[in-house]
């Protein structure tokens, strides 16, 4: 069996523990910029129809008495660790996949822990006691039904799918349920007359996949209970990635190496936080028009400097023949290996290695200087504002 564990309204259950005034009240977790949008609404704030990615105008106009509490990706990322550390200890197999989950693979952790439903408990409790934060734990034989079944009853519960209900519960799950399946799948859907996923299966496979391609393969496999994607262990997750929605659309080179150097230098700190090296870098760009795309590179040598994710990053972008403005940037990395893992090439110090290992000590002392002292406490020359005011003396 596998668990997913979702942390509940996550950003703003944080804020509601640190602050006592905001507790019980509608809050969201949002910027104070004209284009913000919401991170996450408190469920007070769930009440009237706010949710994640809504404006935060959006927000106002829906509930005009709700709080709007700046975020703190330092303190957020710093509680997520705590919670996948516990979780760690229940099982050998776990793979975080955002900042607030994480699947468990549970396979022959009864006997210390007791059957599944029991053993979710005692995760909630584990993280309950440490971070005083609750959580929904969906359990089934699946990945894709376990992460369906934890936010069946959120927040704060726990929906157990055993194996003999999982054909009913797929001949009654609505498609549009399934993950990966979006509004432009939903179209498809419809011309098919596909309402459940049981519906996928009384199709014929091979034109699910020639209308569907990849995706009408997956579902029809999904469809008999079976999930291609097992439990990985977190080398093998898929990214680590940064982006940010700009003040102002933008179309100059300057101003894009300043975004991806920040965004190079988030991705590093978290990719040096869990001890990690990386091979594929890429970047994301979306336009004033709101489309977008995606560049990666696989690189040779294995990396985790600031500096050497930033030039992959730039190089992509140079590649791009910009033809509209920019309203959104972002930066990622994927392939990963633990950095301790001992590799040929470091006792070769090849060229290049020495000022590698500079750029890499430099990035220590920044992340412990940050650690300590918060994210605004040090940045790059290039990335210090030029205008900014000297403060007055006397
Ligand atoms: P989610 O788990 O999707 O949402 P949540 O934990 O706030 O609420 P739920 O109880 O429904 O699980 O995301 C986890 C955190 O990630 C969330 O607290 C804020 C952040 N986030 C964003 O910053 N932007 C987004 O668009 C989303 C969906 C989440
Ligand atoms: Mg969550």
């Amino acid at each position: 069996m596998i668990l997913h564990i979702d942390m509940d309204a996550f950003f703003a259950a944080i804020e509601q523990r640190d602050n006592l005034s905001l507790r019980n009240k509608p809050i969201i977790v949002a910027g104070n910029s004209k284009r913000s949008v919401v991170a996450t609404a408190s469920y007070e704030a769930r009440k009237f129809g706010i949710h994640s990615a809504m404006p935060v105008f959006q927000a106002k106009q829906r509930c005009p008495r709700i709080i709007i509490v700046p975020g703190n990706r330092h303190k957020y990322a710093a509680e997520s660790q705590k919670i996948m550390n516990i979780i760690s200890g229940f099982s050998p197999l776990m793979e975080q996949v955002s900042i607030d989950e994480a699947y468990v693979d549970i396979r022959g952790c009864e006997k210390l822990f007791g059957p599944p439903g029991r053993m979710a408990q005692k995760i909630k409790a584990a993280i309950f006691n440490a971070v005083s934060l609750t959580c929904s734990i969906g359990i089934a034989p699946v990945k894709f039904l376990a992460k369906i079944a934890s936010d069946m009853d959120k927040p704060n519960g726990i929906t157990l799918i055993s194996p003999h209900e999982m054909d009913t519960f797929i001949a009654t799950l609505p498609i549009a349920k399934v993950p990966g399946v979006g509004k432009q799948a939903m179209k498809l859907m419809e011309i098919l007359k596909i309402v459940t996923l049981g519906d996928i299966h009384k199709h014929d496979p091979d034109l699910l996949n020639k209308k569907l391609g990849k995706m009408g393969t997956r579902l029809y496999a999904l469809s008999q209970g079976k999930d291609p994607s097992q439990v990985e262990n977190n080398y093998t997750r898929k990214s680590i990635s940064s982006e940010t929605t700009l003040d102002r659309d933008i179309c100059d080179i300057e101003s894009a190496r300043h975004i991806l150097l920040s965004l190079a230098q988030r991705v590093g700190r978290d990719l040096r936080k869990k001890k990690w090296v990386c091979r594929i870098v890429s970047i994301k760009i979306k336009f004033s028009d709101f489309t977008q795309i995606t560049r990666s590179k696989k690189i040779e040598p294995w990396i985790c400097s600031s500096a050497a994710i930033f030039n992959e990053a730039l190089s992509l972008y140079e590649q791009v023949v910009l033809k509209k403005k920019i309203r959104l940037l972002g930066v990622g990395v994927s392939h990963f290996r633990g950095k301790d893992v001992p590799i040929q090439m470091e006792l070769l110090c090849p060229p290049g290695e020495q000022q590698k290992k500079q750029w890499e000590s430099v990035d220590m002392a920044v992340d412990s200087i940050m650690e300590k002292f918060g994210s605004d406490m040090v940045k790059k020359a290039s990335l210090a504002n030029p205008t900014r005011k000297k403060p007055k003396q006397g």
